[in-house]
């Protein structure tokens, strides 16, 4: 099974080449995320096109922060189309992630939350928060966890508190992660967006990543 997460992030190209992407890479992936450039540019209908040329995990990255019956209309608006959705756990658990970690069960849709991000101004005002971070998603018990493969240290702090629940990491190529170092410190995702996407050839370049991701897990790791 495939532990690589791509991220389409859309820079003004047709909808059809990210529907080309998806069904060239789809054999080396677990999975897609698409988040506010693509569903904005595209509509979130232009997910079933995703689909239905590569029928694997499809995610939004929503990076929901509001209140509890603005992030479940927004997942609402796509349910049946996405498998999970991404969320931030500092707006808090009251009033916020509470209610939408039981609407999105309720609607089918798997959440993850974020723990820390990949850019360096995490460390400004969201990981000085890190314990409280954490105490949300404690509590909300997501599908699983944002953690940054630019500061493995935070995925293996996540991992020493306990979580068991899946941990995906951005940062991995264009924000100077290496392949197979999130995986490394406890991740069991790993989102590469422009890295393959904007390289001369992004099945060679998934198919590099998967090679290292093997090299770091044994013989588990390999595509699918
Ligand atoms: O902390 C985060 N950092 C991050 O880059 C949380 C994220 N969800 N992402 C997303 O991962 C970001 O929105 C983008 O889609 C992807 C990383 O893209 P790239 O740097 O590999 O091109």
């Amino acid at each position: 099974m495939s532990r690589l997460i791509v991220a389409f992030d859309p820079e003004g190209e047709p909808l059809r080449y990210w529907v080309g992407l998806a069904g060239e890479l789809c054999r080396e992936i677990w999975g897609v995320k698409v988040g506010l450039p693509f569903l904005l540019r595209y509509g979130s209908s232009s997910l079933r096109e995703i689909r239905g040329a590569c029928d694997k995990s499809l995610i939004a990255d929503l990076k929901l922060a509001d209140i509890e019956p603005v992030m479940l209309s927004s997942v609402s608006a796509l349910r049946g189309l996405v498998d999970a959705v991404i969320a931030h756990a500092f707006v808090g658990y009251a009033g916020a992630i509470e209610g939408l970690r039981r609407g999105a069960e309720e609607m089918g849709v798997k959440l993850i939350l974020v723990a820390s991000m990949s850019h360096s101004g995490s460390e400004e005002v969201i990981d000085p928060a890190f314990e409280r971070v954490l105490e949300v998603i404690r509590r909300a018990e997501p599908w699983g966890i944002v953690a940054p493969a630019t500061r493995p240290a935070v995925i293996a702090a996540i991992r020493q508190r306990g979580f068991t629940q899946k941990i995906l990491s951005p940062g991995v190529g264009a924000q100077g992660a290496l392949p197979g170092s999130a995986l490394r410190a406890g991740a069991d995702y790993e989102i590469v967006g422009r890295y393959i996407t904007r390289s001369k050839d992004p099945l060679a370049t998934a198919r590099a990543i998967n090679l290292q991701h093997q090299l770091v897990l044994g013989s588990s790791g390999g595509a699918g």
